[in-house]
């Protein structure tokens, strides 16, 4: 655990003890849920019916029956770091128990998420190495499993704590270079550890001709908002380096270990967020996740199971959010144990579903599908819809039935239309604008909105811009240029100071 997070953890709190807890859970549990007939009863059978995983971390002294049985996706929590595998000249060494945890999940028909490959924690003989040696290291792990592997965290936390949006200031990002001064690592002359962690990386695994998949891996990313309603900076950081790298990247790890820290609370626009990560193509997992068991005060919620509740919605809400592991099974073998933040309370297999099981268990059972997210208590309720769910205000496009053509086929009204929905809040909002062609196919189109005085925008996504106030200019990227007759796409941005009733103008090129 790097020492950033263990100031994360709450070292004070106020106790129920575990008897009244459990009674408490027992009876929420026993009250709330009447599964519907056809309700799977494991996470695994109700996850994998809505189309994705759930999973846990675990290790090779804790290969319980129930890992099969509830989960369908395994974390090595430990085993696969550098500082257990890793020799200093980016060797491999000591992978036996990272054998076992891949055999099992294996015989079990489990996915394994590779857990990482470089970290600024954790590194043992490969601290300080070069990149060179880091892509030889890459390499032989990658290789060694092959396709075994699902998905590898390539590359993990390597932001900065406090919502300063900056890469960590320690190896191996001290390696990197900003060539011409611009505040970012992403020109061609700049180095970024990053950066050739991925190309490295996508190398092996076309070489090997492996179906894994390569993420990155972070925390306190999860909220497009922190603590108060102002801009997650670490989310769109990362959002930033996904965006330029996408052709390296094909998964994100939000690791939602969610507490009371003002960067780690649960916010309303989660979904959101994975939302606009999943518009960039990448898969999005919720990749380490626990729930403080909050019981001192109201900063994430009254009650781990709503909370737990909110949390599986949000990824079940988007398409391409395809996973979600827990990070451990019981409280009590947990890294962060006095938080009680999972599923199960017990130990050395023997184990017993808290209330929040049951929530989790519950929700998976309702499958994909549009259930609105409920704001926690904390975050003002948004003033409109929330951007990932805005209403349609152009009527899907209507195709004539084959049978009655009309007599002569109209003239392409060639063009676009564009509306915006917005989140906001005191001091701050978020802006997500709908592109639709007309019809006939657009190869690039051009949104123009005039913000109020006071308004500048921070950051956006899926769009290139010109201006940050007053008359701003919104074009598509490369790979949002063309849209389909009748089909839309969309863009986002955030922004400091009130906004509201935007007026965008939509010109298609
Ligand atoms: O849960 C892990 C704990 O057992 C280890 O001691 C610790 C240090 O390696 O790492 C914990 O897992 C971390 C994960 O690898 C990265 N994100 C934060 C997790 C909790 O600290």
């Amino acid at each position: 655990m790097s020492s950033s997070l263990r100031q994360r953890m709450r070292v004070s709190r106020i106790a129920l003890p575990a008897a009244v807890l459990m009674l408490v859970g027992g009876a929420v549990t026993v009250q709330s849920i009447t599964p519907a007939a056809a309700a799977e009863t494991t996470l695994r059978a109700a996850a994998t019916k809505a189309g994705l995983f759930f999973g846990t971390a675990s290790s090779p002294n804790r290969l319980y029956p129930i890992l099969g049985q509830e989960f369908s996706q395994l974390t090595p929590e430990n085993d696969m770091k550098p500082d257990r595998i890793a020799t200093s000249s980016g060797g491999l060494q000591n992978t036996s128990g990272a054998d076992q945890l891949v055999n099992h999940a294996q015989s079990n028909n489990m996915v394994v998420r590779g857990h990482t490959l470089v970290w600024h924690s954790q590194a043992g003989a490969l601290q300080g190495a070069s990149q060179s040696t880091l892509n030889t290291f890459i390499g032989n792990a990658i290789n060694r499993w092959g396709s075994k592997i699902a998905y590898w965290d390539v590359v993990n936390e390597s932001l900065e704590d406090n919502n300063t949006g900056r890469r960590r200031n320690q190896w191996p990002h001290t390696m990197n270079r900003d060539a011409n001064g611009d505040g970012d690592f992403f020109d061609a002359g700049d180095t970024d550890v990053i950066r050739d962690s991925f190309i490295r990386a996508k190398q092996v695994v076309q070489a090997g001709g492996f179906s894994t998949k390569l993420c990155i891996n972070d925390y306190d990313v999860e909220g497009l908002t922190v603590k108060g309603g102002g801009p997650n900076r670490k989310a769109n950081a990362l959002y930033d380096i996904v965006r330029t790298y996408r052709q390296y990247i094909d998964c994100v790890g939000f690791q939602s270990h969610f507490n009371d820290n003002p960067n780690s609370i649960i916010t309303n626009d989660l979904q959101a967020n994975i939302q606009r990560f999943a518009d960039l193509g990448v898969e999005v997992h919720l990749s380490e996740v626990d729930i403080d068991d909050d019981l001192s005060n109201n900063d994430i919620g009254a009650g781990q199971a709503e909370n737990y509740r909110k949390v599986v919605r949000a990824c079940l809400n988007v398409a391409k959010c395809t996973g979600i592991t827990v990070w451990g099974i019981s409280d009590s073998e947990s890294w962060r144990s006095s938080e009680r933040g999972l599923l199960f309370t017990g130990s050395n297999g023997s184990y017993q579903k808290k209330a929040a099981y049951h929530a989790v268990l519950d929700e998976l059972n309702k499958g994909r599908g549009s259930t609105p997210t409920t704001p926690p208590p904390t975050t003002p309720p948004p003033t409109t819809p929330p951007p990932t769910t805005p209403p349609p205000t152009t009527p899907p496009p209507t195709t004539p039935p084959p049978t009655t053509p009309p007599p002569t086929t109209p003239p392409p009204t060639t063009g676009c239309t564009a509306t915006v929905s917005l989140n906001s809040w005191t001091g701050g909002f978020v802006a997500t604008v709908r592109v639709t062609a007309g019809t006939a196919p657009i190869r690039g189109w051009n949104v123009q909105l005039t913000l109020p005085s006071g308004a500048t925008v921070t950051s956006v996504w899926n769009a290139d811009r010109t201006g940050t106030s007053g008359s701003v200019q919104f074009s598509n990227v490369n790979y949002n240029g063309t849209v389909n007759a009748g089909q839309y796409t969309e863009f986002g941005f955030q922004g400091t100071g009130a906004t509201s009733g935007l007026t965008p103008v939509c010109t298609a090129s």
